[in-house]
């Protein structure tokens, strides 16, 4: 008989498709899949996802098995569990007699370390679930003084012949984000996304999370993600059909009784595998060939996928594995008690993080603007961030998460991502917002113990950063405008803003 090769498919890895899978040999090989104690604890994941990714994973082992493979699965409570997917992968090794592993590159540096330094022959295979490949990005990014998303969007465009018309962008633009700023309105009916019922399998793993990580941050019931490939396909299906035509113009607003408006929720389902991004893309070009939608819309969301999503994962693998380390602002802030659940007084921070708490979910506006704007302005260290953003979000890897906090949001990789960083002061939140109707701040009052934190902030910001940013070509207005307040009035911007950095530090509710 031929010595058995092990084939690993991690947690987010469960496609079909997959580079390893197609490399193997269904009548000889073994697929390792393994729940382990290093996976479910790197961080304090959220219970919906330590659920959503384990129930995924006997859905698609059993999906696996019914085509043939042969499947060694260990659960997290099994006895013999070694805990970590190298130890497993060891354990399976002596148990079937093999000696190779056939893996798709992890997602995670963390992970591709491990398996380089495995006593087995690890053979490792590009992740082509994305559209670009790791030399692709390299290429592109090489010898360039700025790493702009939009470029690489465009060579994404024509690579993929997404709403191309020949060589140039369909509609004559690239970009239609011009459309996309308009405020929501609270009577606007919308359907949400959708919701499924968990089956046996799911009601199994729910009990497990539930006994093993009930001290995690966030609620796990009521569990309705799509936890199969045909459940990720309907919800897909549900986008398409319900919310997409609304999504480009109502993409940044933010409503205290929605959190979902008309963004997809697809990001849960695409990154562990069980959408392919292609395909989700080519089923929003469909919709809007076909006049279901209009251009903004359906453009929008495409780059979203093969342009930020594309872009993000090139950043993680090309900057290296101390990307994550990254602090170029100096700031060394704890992260403050109100992001683990804790009180808040401000009204946008509340709804942020209470939705965060209860789905795994909060859009990208209220992931930049809100909670990433606010650690920016207190100067809250970007690992404790990145720690925070990589535990509590349902759709959050590191390849992914990383570069939106470390790079986008807190500006700690220097610019590399973020020509200038997202910072604003309430005024923006109120623009996009029904946060600040009932807060107990006032977003008018610019000074004193009742103004929005974000606007005195804003200005503690870029005053202690004036070195870092006044010779940024987009923010010298900014510089320009603050200069230009009288000095008593900025004297008092800056002690109010202290004064609340202070009372926050000391465990005061702010
Ligand atoms: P939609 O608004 O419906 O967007 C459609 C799709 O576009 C998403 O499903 C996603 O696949 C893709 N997309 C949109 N923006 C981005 C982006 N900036 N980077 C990569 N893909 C994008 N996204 C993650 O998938 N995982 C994360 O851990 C994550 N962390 C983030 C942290 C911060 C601070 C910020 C600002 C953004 C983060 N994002 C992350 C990007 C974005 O917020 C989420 O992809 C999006 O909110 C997912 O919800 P959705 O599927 O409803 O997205
Ligand atoms: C996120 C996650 C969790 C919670 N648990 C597991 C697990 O038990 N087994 C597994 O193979 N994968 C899990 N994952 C996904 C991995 O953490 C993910 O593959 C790496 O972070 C690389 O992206
Ligand atoms: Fe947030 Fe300020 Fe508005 Fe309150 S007033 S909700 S703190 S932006």
């Amino acid at each position: 008989m031929v010595t058995p090769r092990l084939v690993l498919v991690l947690g987010d890895q469960l496609s079909e498709g997959l580079s390893a899978l197609c490399a193997a040999d269904k009548a000889r090989d073994v697929v390792v899949m393994a729940e382990v104690a290093d996976e479910t604890g790197y961080v304090p994941h959220h219970p919906k996802k330590i659920a959503l990714v384990l129930s995924a994973m006997r859905h698609f082992s059993a999906d696996l098995l019914d085509a043939g493979w042969t499947v060694a699965y260990s659960r997290l409570d099994d006895a013999e569990n070694a805990g970590s997917i190298a130890g497993e992968l060891l354990r399976r090794a002596e148990e079937h007699g093999a000696h190779e592993v056939i893996a798709t590159r992890p997602g995670e540096w963390r992970l591709f370390d491990a398996l380089d330094t495995l006593p087995l022959q690890v053979r490792v295979l590009p992740d082509d679930r994305f559209i670009a490949s790791l030399a692709e990005f390299d290429d592109w990014a090489e010898g360039r003084k700025e790493l702009r998303m939009e470029y690489f969007y465009r060579l994404m465009r024509r690579k993929t012949g997404l709403m191309m018309d020949g060589d140039d962008p369909a509609g004559g633009k690239w970009n239609f984000d011009h459309d996309n700023r308009k405020p929501a309105q609270a009577d606007m009916l919308r359907s949400g996304p959708m919701q499924f019922t968990p089956d046996d399998v799911t009601e199994e793993v729910l009990a497990l999370v539930e006994r093993r990580f009930d001290n995690n941050f966030g609620t796990l019931r009521p569990f309705n993600f799509a936890v199969t490939r045909t459940q990720a396909l309907c919800a897909l299906d549900h986008f398409v059909k319900h919310l997409l035509e609304g999504f480009g113009d109502y993409q940044d607003a933010m409503l205290r009784d929605d959190q979902f408006l008309h963004h997809s929720l697809l990001s849960p389902y695409i990154n562990v595998g069980l959408l392919n991004p292609l395909e989700v893309c080519q089923r929003v070009e469909q919709a809007w060939k076909d006049g279901h939608v209009p251009i903004n819309a359906a453009e929008g969301f495409i780059r979203q996928i093969i342009g930020w999503r594309e872009y993000v994962r090139g950043i993680y693998f090309r900057e290296g594995p101390d990307y994550t380390a990254r602090n170029v602002l100096g700031h060394g802030r704890a992260l403050p008690r109100m992001y683990w659940g804790g009180e808040t007084r401000m009204n946008c921070m509340a709804h942020a993080i209470g939705q965060t708490g209860d789905e795994a979910y909060a859009h990208h506006i209220q992931r930049l603007m809100v909670t990433g704007n606010f650690a920016l302005l207190a100067g809250i260290a970007p690992a404790e961030v990145h720690e925070w953003y990589l535990a509590v979000y349902i759709d959050a890897y590191e390849w992914v998460e990383a570069p939106n906090v470390i790079g986008m949001s807190q500006w700690a990789d220097g610019g590399i991502i973020a020509s200038k960083p997202y910072v604003s002061s309430g005024n923006y939140i109120n623009k996009m917002s029904d946060y600040c109707g009932d807060c107990a701040y006032s977003v008018k009052d610019k000074t004193g113990a009742t103004s929005c934190p974000f606007n005195t902030l804003y200005w503690h910001f870029l005053d202690r950063h004036r070195d870092q940013f006044q010779g940024n070509y987009r923010m010298g207005m900014i510089y320009r405008t603050w200069d230009k307040m009288d000095e008593e009035r900025r004297a008092e911007v800056l002690k109010t803003a202290d004064d609340f950095l202070h009372r926050m530090d000391a465990g005061e509710v702010v």
